[in-house]
Parts: C-alpha cells; sequence; structure tokens
C-alpha cells in the first residue's frame, strides 16, 4: 500500500477530509515544542481549519524527546490523519498544518534559530506536566532538576522546554525582535502564569536582565480538552482501509474538542475564533473546571478502574457503582468549588460522562495513570484543599487519592506487577517496600511527598483520615467493594 504524503492528495478516496489549502503557499508562523498526539488531535486541527485564508500560521513541531514523530511524519511529508470516533464509525481527515518536524537533539541549533526568527510569533508547548521541570505542589521551578541544572551550565544548548524558550527569547531579545508569545497547552493550573512563573525564574537563574525581559513576555493561558487515547496497530489498519493509504502515526480521537484561550498576542494569532476557539480574558475558571471535572474523574477512574481489573475507561463506565462514584464526585464534591457564572455545570457533567462512556474510544487506565505525582495536586488536592477550607467531606476525592497510593505500590490485587510510569515512581516504590502491608506506614510515606502534598496536607488530621481510612479499605476490602460501599445510599445516576 502505498504511504500517505503529498502525493496522493489529489486523489483521497470520497468521504476523506483533505486540506483545503494550497501547501506550497504556507509558512511557519508557529513553533510548536512536543508535537505528540494530543496536539495532532487538537491545535493542528484549528490551524488546520485557518490556513486557507491565513497561510503564514502553519506550525513547526519540535520533539524534545524521542525522535518517533519526526521518523513517522517526514516520509508523510507532515501530513497524518486524525480519526474521529464514536458508537457510528471512524471519520477520517487528513491534516496539513505541520510544514515538519525537528528533533531538538540532533536539530537544536536550527530549531533555535527558527525559533529566534521574526515569522514565528507564537511558541506553543504540549511537553506534559513533567515537561515544565517544576515541583508540582508550588509551581515553582524545581532548580535541582537534573535537565535544569544541565541547562544553567550549558544556556546555549538547552535541553529542557524553560532552557530552550528563553534561550530562543535571548537570541530575540540581542537581535532587537519582538519576543513570541509563549502558549501552554498542558493540563496545569493557570498554565499561562505557571509556565510564565517558571520560565521567568529560570532566564533569571541566567541573568536578572534576561529575567526581567521574558517576565515582559506574553505568556496566554489556556484551556485545552479532547480526549486523545494512544493509538494502535489495530488503528492504523483502520486508518488505512480508510484513506486508501498508510500512515505510521494516525490520531484517533472523540468528536468533542474546546479550546479557550486567553485573548493576549502581542505579536498577532491567527483567527482562532474562526475555528471554534473560545477567545477570554481570563481562562482560569474554565482551567479549574477541566481539571477538577474531566481530569479529576479520570484520574480517579485510572487507579480504582486499573485496581478492578478494568483496561479502558469505556470499561470503568459499564459498572454502575464507578458511575456513581464519579457522578458523586462531580456533583458532590467539584463543582461546589467552582463559580462559573453562565456555565451549567450539570449538563457539562452529564456531557463529561457521555463522553467517558464513548465505546469507540479505547482509552486506557493505565495510560491516564501516567505521571500520577504530577497530576494529583491540580486534579484532586487543589478541591480537597477547599473543601477542606469549608469544613466539607471529601470521601471520593479522598478514595481516588488512596487509590493512587495503592496503584503506585507497584502490586496489584492478585501480586502482579503494575509498571508504574513516574518521575517519582523509585522513591515511591522504596515507600511501598519500607510500609509492607501497613497501610498507615504507606500513607505516612507517601503523604510526606513534599512536591505532591506540600507541607498543610500531610499535617491536617481530616485529610489523614479520609485518604488513610480509604486506603485501609482498598487493601481489606478490595477496590470494587470499596466503591459500592461508598456508593451506598448515593441516588442513582
Ligand atoms: C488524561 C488527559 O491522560 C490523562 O491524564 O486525563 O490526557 C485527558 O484525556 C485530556 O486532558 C482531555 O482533554
Amino acid at each position: 500500500m502505498t504511504r500517505l504524503s503529498a502525493s496522493i492528495l489529489a486523489n483521497a478516496p470520497a468521504g476523506v477530509r483533505m486540506p483545503d489549502y494550497d501547501r506550497s503557499r504556507i509558512t511557519a508562523g508557529i513553533v510548536h515544542l512536543g508535537i505528540g498526539a494530543f496536539h495532532r488531535a487538537h491545535m493542528a486541527v484549528y490551524v488546520d481549519d485557518l490556513l486557507r485564508d491565513n497561510p503564514d500560521w502553519a506550525i513547526v513541531g519540535a520533539s524534545l524527546r524521542r525522535p518517533d514523530t519526526k521518523e513517522a511524519l517526514e516520509p508523510q511529508d507532515g501530513l497524518y490523519t486524525v480519526a474521529i470516533r464514536d458508537a457510528e464509525g471512524t471519520h477520517p481527515r487528513v491534516i496539513g498544518s505541520i510544514l515538519r518536524v525537528l528533533d531538538a537533539n540532533t536539530e537544536r541549533e536550527e530549531l533555535l534559530a527558527l525559533m529566534a526568527s521574526p515569522a514565528i510569533r507564537i511558541v506553543s508547548l504540549t511537553v506534559t506536566e513533567k515537561g515544565y521541570c517544576h515541583d508540582p505542589a508550588t509551581g515553582e521551578l524545581d532548580q535541582r532538576h537534573p535537565d535544569i541544572v544541565h541547562d544553567l551550565a550549558n544556556p546555549t544548548t538547552p535541553k529542557s522546554a524553560p532552557g530552550m524558550l528563553v534561550e530562543a527569547l535571548a537570541r530575540r531579545q540581542v537581535a532587537g525582535i519582538a519576543p513570541f508569545a509563549v502558549m501552554s497547552c498542558d493540563n496545569l493550573p493557570s498554565n499561562g502564569e505557571t509556565v510564565q512563573r517558571i520560565v521567568t525564574k529560570f532566564a533569571s537563574l541566567r541573568d536578572a536582565a534576561l529575567g526581567e525581559f521574558v517576565a515582559s513576555v506574553a505568556f496566554p493561558g489556556t484551556m485545552v480538552d479532547r480526549i486523545v487515547p494512544s493509538t494502535t496497530d489495530a488503528d492504523r489498519e483502520t486508518v488505512a482501509g480508510l484513506i486508501g493509504a498508510e500512515d505510521a502515526w494516525p490520531i484517533m480521537t472523540e468528536p468533542f474538542t474546546q479550546w479557550v484561550i486567553e485573548d493576549h498576542f502581542p505579536q498577532g494569532r491567527p483567527p482562532f475564533e474562526k475555528a471554534g476557539a473560545q477567545l477570554v480574558k481570563d481562562v482560569e475558571p474554565f482551567e479549574r473546571m477541566k481539571l477538577r471535572m474531566l481530569n479529576g474523574s479520570h484520574s480517579t477512574m485510572a487507579y480504582l478502574g486499573y485496581l478492578a481489573g478494568y483496561e479502558y475507561i469505556s470499561d470503568v463506565m459499564g459498572d454502575a457503582d464507578f458511575v456513581r462514584l464519579i457522578h458523586g464526585l462531580m456533583t458532590e464534591e467539584a463543582m461546589p468549588t467552582l463559580d462559573m457564572p453562565g456555565v451549567d455545570l450539570g449538563a457539562y457533567r452529564d456531557q463529561l460522562l457521555d463522553r467517558f462512556r464513548n465505546p469507540a474510544l479505547k482509552h486506557r487506565t493505565w495510560q491516564i495513570a501516567m505521571d500520577g505525582s504530577q497530576k494529583l495536586p491540580q486534579r484532586l488536592l487543589g478541591t480537597i484543599r477547599e473543601r477542606l477550607k469549608a469544613g466539607q467531606g471529601f470521601e471520593r476525592l479522598g478514595l481516588g487519592v488512596a487509590a493512587w497510593m495503592r496503584y503506585v505500590t507497584g502490586i496489584d490485587e492478585k501480586g502482579e506487577n503494575i509498571d508504574v510510569r513516574d518521575p517519582l515512581s523509585m522513591r515511591m516504590m522504596a515507600i511501598a517496600a519500607d510500609a509492607g502491608d501497613d497501610a498507615e506506614a504507606l500513607y505516612e510515606g507517601l503523604a510526606g511527598l513534599v512536591e505532591v502534598f506540600g507541607t498543610d496536607l500531610a499535617d491536617n488530621q481530616a485529610f489523614g483520615e479520609t485518604v488513610a481510612t480509604a486506603l485501609d479499605a482498598l487493601f481489606e476490602d478490595g477496590v470494587k467493594e470499596t466503591v459500592r460501599d461508598l456508593v451506598e445510599g448515593d441516588t442513582p445516576s
């Protein structure tokens, strides 16, 4: 079968949407760091919608860690398929907004030179939570992070996202070129402000004047939302059948997509609103809503679901007790912490439950379970802090935290190993090994991770009681029974 590439664009099978612009006329206005599946299912699609009328806003992607996206897309002239899945089927669309992909490890100089050039007015990022090299509990730069230590010692050949951004901005400053806007599209709380604080700190450690310059750069905040499971070989086959060509890395996703953007782009921006994005003055309430409702539910389902033997989120949604738990988590515990005038939170919740149910979306609990130490603070712990302050209960959120603690021991209910992927996994497993089967000791050890829990939660009695009790129940009664006991008495949803 022929490989997807520019030469087949003209003979696409009927029903496959292709770029509606001349790709030879588009030029780069955006550099995107972290060109993974999420970016390709989300921002690159919005840009694809706009290129016909705004041809100077195409994207050059860069991978900071692995060259696999470059290897997949290069023979395809940057083209790839986004396949939208729902109960009715799989709907393919070929995206052309990515001009090329650079590997930051082997093409660093070319990438930095491009980022420093005047045509680039936005540098966007999806480098995941851990890619910002920060302390997740405080949102501050982790100055002991090995990549940060490296980049401060070798500022012109950086490895980390903060190091790359600052080196490119420094070059622009020297050349008298106005800075690009830095747009984080990661699930961090107040991602614009948080990333600005991290990057500015890094710059000021390089040089105080550079720190001041970076402090004046625009870091628009965003709320991004689209569920994107990892692509499997079966997905590759399905897509090949639909587009009549082989695509080494198609992206599978859901119909839903949302993007709320703080409108702060001094060097201009594409008219993202024409592609369906919401441009607002303050994104923070939207981010908080999404992190606490969607991602908080996701992480809770991931740990409990994995331990209960559910491979996919849609399997978790097939268990009525789990559905009641998640419905209750959102309604009783998360929604009261959100102040969203003009948004129907109940409708938002119901839509989320429908999205989680999507049977065509094979979203692994194991995939979401990754990097929990970086995710828990903004997904569950912030909500818990507010509940504590208001003197309110948080049993369901507490069970989510306990399930994470149970999961990171690395051993499941049948005694099998769990492949725990997390930057803190070694420390967590050592804590688990010390604790043995003592749930209280496990709780104490893990709650002592200050980069996750800060110092306030570990010392809080109500937090300790709720989470340690839930953890004990998970060990004593198993996951399914613990969930059943908790939801007993709730109204079925
Ligand atoms: C998920 C998110 O993997 C995860 O941690 O919770 O990637 C989630 O699917 C997206 O944020 C949805 O927008």
